[in-house]
């Protein structure tokens, strides 16, 4: 079997507890590890639920139980790999829920060592399902495998993202991918990758990892089985992205079809790397309802993305209500 970068492999990983040292040998190795039930069953579906009353509530006519209301004409914008960034996502309760189950903290805090941590108001990737409508496929993996870190003015460890699905994966699903070991590349991109990085503004946490290095044909991308409520985390030098499903999607004829895949994007910081501006933008943040990336170190709105920007019709979505927030969620905004 050929392995290029568009024909990942379906893998079963080890699962770790969240806070075990095994979880953090593994991150520190691979560059990734998947966090076993960081919500249990029943969080995943409440999680689940909140997010179907998030796209109810965007007031374009969206029903959870009819999926001929799920077309790009009522969809909010996404982004690469089929990802709602904005739109109030970022404090919609689903994410405001899962963000604040225990687990989820203890596991950033291991990774820092560090409990005093901000969370990211980042959006979900929420995928409809390709045997309804094959145009709903995402983005295919190859095409923007990729590192979010700068690989000249953010040298080293400085982030670890999150991604729990609130789904069971499978090969047909599709989901996450990524390269074993590619956050030991990051070293070596800037005088591999000279020209490329030139035309990367300094301050963009984002590179988009040449599909034709020689490396990727002896470790090809990973797309790991995840139960729903796994969280995988990866390291931001490690070379990821998403794929729509490795094994085709025979068309459906349930009259209850589901999303086949929704996962939240979560990341955790260190509360001592952001400055006082930053944490007034996050705090004025919540009031408006901006998502951001996956940083809480400095502010990056997604408002601001190209998509976003783009946009002529905005004004036919609503936003999610201000949230009102518990002292332990008002603390991971600073
Ligand atoms: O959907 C995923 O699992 C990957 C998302 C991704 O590439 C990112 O957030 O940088």
């Amino acid at each position: 079997m050929s392995h290029s970068p568009l024909n990942p492999t379906y893998v079963e990983v080890p699962r770790f507890p969240a806070g075990s040292t095994e979880s953090l040998d593994h991150l520190e190795s691979e560059g990734f590890v998947v966090i076993a039930n960081a919500l249990s069953p029943d969080e995943a579906a409440h999680a689940l639920d909140l997010t179907w009353d998030y796209l109810e509530q965007l007031g374009t006519g969206i029903e959870r139980n009819d999926v001929g209301t799920w077309g790009d004409d009522r969809w909010p914008i996404v982004t690469a790999g089929g990802i709602v960034p904005s739109l109030g996502i970022g404090h919609s309760a689903a994410q405001w829920f899962t963000r604040s189950v225990q687990s989820i903290k203890t596991a950033f805090a291991s990774i820092w060592d560090d409990d005093d941590l901000l969370v990211s108001f980042d959006g979900m990737a929420l995928w409809r399902p390709t045997g309804v409508d094959p145009d709903w496929e995402t983005t295919r993996g190859g095409s923007w495998l990729h590192v979010d870190q700068h690989p000249i003015t953010r040298p080293g460890k400085h982030c670890v993202q999150g991604a729990v699905s609130l789904l069971q994966g499978s090969p047909v699903a599709g989901g996450n991918i990524l390269i074993p070991g590619s956050h030991k590349w990051f070293v070596d991109i800037p005088e591999r990758y000279a020209d490329r990085l030139g035309r990367l503004p300094e301050w963009l946490d984002h590179f988009r990892f040449p599909v034709d290095d020689p490396r990727l044909q002896e470790t090809p991308p990973i797309m790991c089985h995840m139960e729903a409520g796994d969280m995988m985390l990866w390291d931001s030098r490690t070379v990821h992205c998403s794929s729509p499903g490795l094994e085709p999607a025979f068309a459906s004829h349930s009259s209850m079809p589901s999303l086949i895949r929704a996962a939240s994007l979560v990341c955790m910081m260190p509360k001592s790397r952001a400055n006082d501006e930053v944490i007034a933008q996050r705090r004025a943040a919540v009031d408006a309802r901006t998502s951001t990336t996956n940083w809480s170190d400095r502010f990056f709105s997604t408002d601001d993305y190209p998509e976003m920007l783009q946009a002529d019709d905005l004004g036919k979505y609503q936003l999610p209500p201000v949230p009102q927030l518990t002292e332990h969620q008002l603390a991971l905004v600073g």
